[in-house]
């Protein structure tokens, strides 16, 4: 029952911070009760923002170690770049990239992601000691993943993806971007619950420059609590990935128009980062963590403060159960 494994989860990762609301718990991640910090680690070459750095496994691992020691709740471990134009690479070369990073970082007692649309992937990350899957495909790009997520009975996060980072830029057209996400979203969710995965421990994501203009992502940005909702409907934990992106270097750009780099753009990620959080994101994806980690604090005691605090109805309060069903509201003619 996700109540009682809600409450276990609670009890085994310990009580909220002292002063902070309950926020939405995942059952088997940390529940601090605020907005959790990601740390990303991209072992690739060519990597949307940090590519390179962290290739070489002993630099990922060392990586992941400092972002922990920095505030990070959990690690994110990815091995495929899904930078705009970006190529795939081969399941094999994924697994050699991602396996010592996440047995290192997982024996080192750190809470560990990986980032794949890989069933195969994914299931090498697990025996590693992963403990989340975080599927930027939402469980579109391979149809093992679902399967392979329900039977280990780990959180899944389930991202909106509109198709692989190579064409992906040209799928980025929408009438009403906040509604189709959400409509495409809640397909994404509802074969996932179909296929078995606990709804309790999905996890949904509006996939920030996946297939998106920097209009659709601050739109987005701006509509966290229906993202939530999906819509209209009970909420689930929404992770956030805003952390050096495009559209983030676009409107820094300097006068003549050149985007801000990547590195200078994260005093703005901070800053969304308290945006977020103070509207209810269960998670925030980040490269830099030790900012992001103050600002998740600030966010948390700002939502304590205020009125109604936690259980505003304008976001995304915890009130899910493990018999919450598949969202069931109708998708539309939303674009596949
Ligand atoms: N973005 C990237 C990679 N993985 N995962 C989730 N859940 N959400 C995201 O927005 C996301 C992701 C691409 O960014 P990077 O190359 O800077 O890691």
């Amino acid at each position: 029952m996700a109540g009682d494994a809600q409450a276990a989860a609670t009890a085994a990762q310990g009580s909220p911070e002292p002063g902070q609301a309950a926020g939405p718990v995942v059952p088997g991640l940390p529940a601090p009760g605020r907005c959790l910090v990601m740390g990303v680690v991209n072992v690739t070459p060519d990597s949307f923002s940090d590519g390179g750095e962290c290739f070489a496994p002993a630099a990922a691992i060392s990586r992941g170690l400092r972002l922990a020691a920095e505030g990070a709740d959990i690690i994110d471990v990815g091995g495929e770049s899904t930078r705009p134009g970006a190529d795939r690479i081969p399941a094999a070369e994924e697994q050699r990239r991602v396996g010592p990073v996440v047995r290192e970082l997982a024996a080192a007692g750190l809470t560990v992601s990986v980032d794949t649309m890989r069933a195969a992937v994914a299931e090498l990350a697990l025996d590693a000691g992963a403990k989340l899957v975080n599927d930027v495909s939402g469980g579109l790009a391979d149809p093992a993943m679902r399967r392979l997520v329900a039977a280990a009975g780990v959180p899944y996060v389930v991202m909106h993806w509109r198709g692989h980072s190579r064409t992906m830029q040209d799928r980025a057209r929408y009438d009403d971007v906040v509604r189709e996400v959400c409509a495409e979203l809640r397909s994404g969710v509802r074969a996932a619950i179909t296929g078995g995965v606990d709804p309790a421990l999905i996890v949904v994501d509006p996939g920030l420059g996946f297939g998106k203009l920097a209009e659709h992502n601050w739109a987005l940005l701006a509509r966290l609590p229906e993202v939530s909702r999906l819509g209209g409907g009970p909420p689930f934990p929404v992770l956030v990935g805003a952390s050096r992106k495009r559209f983030i270097g676009r409107l820094l750009a300097a006068a003549d128009g050149t985007p801000r780099p990547f590195a200078g753009s994260d005093d703005a990620t901070i800053a969304l980062t308290a945006l977020a959080a103070a509207a209810g994101a269960w998670c925030v994806r980040v490269h830099a963590v030790g900012g992001n980690a103050d600002a998740v604090r600030v966010a948390a005691q700002w939502r304590l403060a205020g009125p109604g605090s936690a259980a505003r109805q304008d976001d995304m309060a915890p009130e899910r159960t493990a018999s919450q069903q598949a969202p069931d509201q109708p998708d539309g003619d939303v674009p596949g």
